[in-house]
């Protein structure tokens, strides 16, 4: 392992070679390297001096450098999700290991010519020390399965005592004001076992149809409530899985038992910002595919959850409501709506309430999410009103989402005291470099002192966390991971961050989101291909561009087409891969380029990333005169267009590219891969695991323009030879999606996990009341006042 110990080792070992490394840093006369740069300059050395390998795997465990002669202060990062800060004099050359403060303070100085003024430092470290941690990083986002395994033996090794929180637990659970399970709320475990013995003998004599409703009468006398199965024999099962807990203990026994209890009925999800809506929203500045995966995700989870109460026989109607933000001026949208059925649910609404100014007034336009800060807690308090009424109570799980989501659902979940769960969808800090340290310059205009203290809070607060994958968590070993890069940072003049979020607390979990299968399944699956939107698709493609909100006119439309589709950010990278196309004369020869991503008049954006990257896409097609071969299309796509459009892409042996400089997800390559296209995508962030590189499609490095128009044209040449080789990566995404990332799968786990994080929550106080205490300190010394200043300056 590479450790500061073995890198005194092999600094003694290599003298001259680190004295000529450290040299080569100090003399870049940048204060603060990266791993990229710190390992380029290695890669340099070696050219003129030869490999010292040793070194070599320390360099590349290389997290941060930061120089100021005669010292660098260093992050080491000895495996995934390890972090050890050591420091080298230039010219004694004997590493020291140093502590996270020592390493931030001193960045702090260099960079910020900070001085050694104190500063409040973060530490959420000493209040989780006594909760159960998991040790290996290779666990880390299977936190329900080592909770469960963990809260159980403590709990079991009470049972003969009757003192447990599962007795506790029975005895009072209800739902939707109905009480379950039992019907008396003090349950002590020799009787219970008799209660139980007594109703298994009365199902035996009854056939296995046998209703609750002809039951419950003889099953009432006994004690017992609904929530047991909607037949005997399920009624029978349920039972003996509770008798076997009570004979012989086990996590798994648990897991299933408690999987059987109905617990959720009412859900509320929060996702303030954007344009929230059903038609005419994707592609609009921030409305991407957080919309996407909640109006999945709820179709998934209220069929989920309607299953789960009926086949227990409780007669409660699931329910969802998503809360968002209602937006007078909502142009051609919905989102000026107050209450939006979701297609395709029985019981799921969207909720928009809107926000306010101080006096009351409310706030007609958009506002970007960078902006909104001031203006959630008034909207938390209004939400709590509106979404209590709608429900007609509390909810039982309360779903936030993304920085502005997850703080919502903080302030909520604290004071009805329901079980929270947080979904990042992307976390702003790994997108923008050093955005931590260079916070006051990006201020105006990102104001990111306020999000990443909502992140700080929310992540702290929740019960649980979802994640799509696992190096959302805790990266790769060669990346820091999303949640990872919030465990040690400074943001100077306001306060140092020394241990941020715990990577081993059992509170993460992975749950990939899925592709609608409706919308995004195979191209060769022609009986339920939406034929009628071939002509639509081929206008778009084909007509003329003046007629349209399109740029370019395909001069040879028979070759096959590389496709795009994006929101046009900055970190999407779209101008970056037209780029690499418009200096591809190869590529160029053997395909087209589509891309469908914003708007072609800059006048027709309100958001200055998006202005930017229209006038830049202008730029190239110019540049590289790049109409006759590529099709930009300003325009939204509605779902089942898109879905035909990858499938029509497929048809033409195309491909499909997702080039970003990061990507948290990326629900347009699953949704490419679930059509059978063959995908490349950004090997920075979720795509990395997504994708196994020419199996089920391919990763690229968007940094490296060449190398990716190389292995792309490679590819269209590879298959316009042996038409199997595209077929071979068609089909391996088509098996890894159906695989890995459905919708089903997805609600099943949720629903699970929103179980077992409830009941323990319940039964074993799992409340962290000292982190509390603190988060509350938190969020009105540190984030008000931010949120304040922001809504002086908006
Ligand atoms: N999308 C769409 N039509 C458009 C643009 C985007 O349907 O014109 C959808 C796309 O199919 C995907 C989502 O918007 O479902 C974008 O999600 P992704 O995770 O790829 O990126 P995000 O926008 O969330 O960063
Ligand atoms: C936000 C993103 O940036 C994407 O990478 C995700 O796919 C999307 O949300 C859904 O989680």
């Amino acid at each position: 392992m590479i450790t500061t110990e073995n890198l005194a080792i092999c600094t003694q070992q290599n003298r001259d070679a680190v004295y000529t490394l450290l040299r080569r840093y100090f003399s870049m006369d940048r204060p603060l390297l990266l791993q990229s740069d710190l390992r380029y300059e290695l890669l340099e050395m070696e050219k003129d001096c030869g490999q010292i390998d040793t070194l070599n795997k320390f360099i590349f465990r290389l997290q941060e450098g930061v120089f100021n002669s005669p010292w660098a202060y260093l992050a080491l990062r000895p495996d995934i999700a390890k972090l050890e800060f050591v420091r080298i004099h230039q010219e004694h050359l004997i590493p020291e290991k140093i502590t996270v403060s020592e390493f931030l303070g001193f960045k702090e100085a260099i960079i910020k010519g900070e001085t050694t003024e104190p500063v409040l430092e973060v530490d959420f470290g000493p209040f989780n020390r006594g909760f159960p941690k998991l040790k290996e990083s290779r666990s880390i986002g299977q936190g329900m399965i080592f909770l469960n395994r963990q809260l159980s033996s403590e709990m079991f090794a009470r049972i003969e005592t009757g003192n447990t929180g599962l007795l506790h637990f029975l005895g009072v659970h209800a739902i939707d004001g109905q009480q379950l399970m039992f019907s008396s709320n003090s349950l002590s475990i020799i009787p219970l076992r008799s209660q139980l013995r007594q109703a298994l003998e009365i199902l035996e004599t009854v056939d296995d149809e046998t209703p609750w409703s002809e039951l419950a009468p003889k099953m009432s006398r006994l004690g017992f409530a609904p929530g047991w199965g909607y037949n005997a024999a399920r009624v029978a099962e349920t039972m003996n899985m509770l008798m076997d807990i009570l004979e012989a203990p086990s996590p798994s026994a648990l897991e299933a038992f408690l999987a059987r209890i109905p617990m959720i009925s009412r859900l509320l999800i929060l996702s303030p910002h954007g344009y929230f809506g059903q038609d005419n929203v994707l592609g609009l500045p921030d409305t991407g595919g957080q919309v996407v995966y909640i109006l999945d995700q709820v179709r998934a989870l209220e069929q989920e959850m309607r299953d789960r109460l009926q086949l227990q026989g409780v007669q409660v109607e699931p329910q969802i409501l998503i809360v968002t933000r209602l937006i007078p001026d909502a142009g051609d949208t919905a989102c000026n709506q107050r209450l939006e059925k979701v297609n395709g649910c029985t019981n799921t609404w969207i909720l928009r309430i809107p926000f306010r100014k101080q006096n009351g007034e409310v706030i007609p336009h958009w506002i970007s999410r960078f902006e909104i800060w001031p203006h959630l807690e008034t909207f938390a308090l209004d939400v709590e009103r509106e979404a209590l009424a709608e429900l007609g109570g509390r909810p039982d799980l309360i779903i936030g989402n993304y920085s502005d989501g997850n703080l919502v659902a903080t302030l909520l979940s604290r004071k009805l005291g329901v079980t929270q769960c947080n979904i990042a969808h992307a976390l702003e800090k790994t997108k923008y470099l050093h955005s931590d340290i260079y916070w006051q310059e990006n201020e105006d205009k990102y104001h990111f002192s306020c999000q990443y203290t909502a992140d700080l809070l929310a992540m702290n607060a929740a019960d649980f966390i979802v994640t799509s994958t696992y190096q959302e968590i805790t990266g790769t070993r060669e990346a820091e991971g999303q949640y990872e890069s919030y465990r040690a940072f400074s943001m100077p003049g306001l306060y140092r961050v020394i241990n941020g979020i715990d990577l081993f607390d059992p509170k993460f979990n992975i749950v990939s989101p899925g592709a609608d299968a409706e919308v995004y399944f195979p191209y060769t699956d022609q009986s339920r291909r939406l034929h009628s939107l071939i002509p639509e698709i081929e206008s778009l493609l084909f007509d003329d561009a003046a007629n349209l909100s399109a740029r370019g006119a395909l001069q040879d439309p028979d070759k096959p087409l590389i496709f795009t589709m994006a929101r046009l950010d900055h970190i999407k990278n779209i101008t970056g891969l037209v780029e690499l196309y418009g200096a591809s004369p190869r590529l160029r020869s053997l395909a087209n380029l589509v891309v469908v991503g914003g708007k072609t008049d800059p006048q027709h954006s309100s958001d200055h990333e998006e202005q930017a990257q229209i006038h830049r896409m202008h730029q190239l097609m110019d540049e590289y005169q790049l109409d006759p071969q590529v099709r930009w299309l300003g325009v939204r796509l509605d779902k089942n267009l898109a879905g035909e459009l990858y499938r029509y892409i497929a048809d033409k042996r195309g491909v499909f590219v997702q080039p970003a400089l990061f990507e948290a997800f990326g629900l347009t390559i699953i949704e490419a891969m679930a059509s059978g296209l063959p995908t490349f995508a950004t090997r920075y962030g979720g795509p990395l695991e997504i994708i196994q590189h020419h199996r089920s499609g391919f990763h690229i490095n968007p940094n490296q323009s060449e190398e990716t128009a190389d292995l792309i044209a490679d590819f269209l040449e590879k298959s316009q030879e042996n038409p199997a080789e595209w077929e071979r990566l068609s089909q391996g995404a088509l098996d890894r999606v159906a695989s890995r990332y459905t919708w089903k799968l997805y609600a099943e786990r949720m629903m699970t996990l929103s179980r077992i994080y409830s009941f323990w929550k319940f039964a074993s106080g799992l409340e962290r009341e000292e982190t509390d205490r603190y988060l509350n300190m938190f969020y009105h010394l540190q984030f008000r006042p931010l949120a304040n200043k922001l809504n002086g300056h908006v």
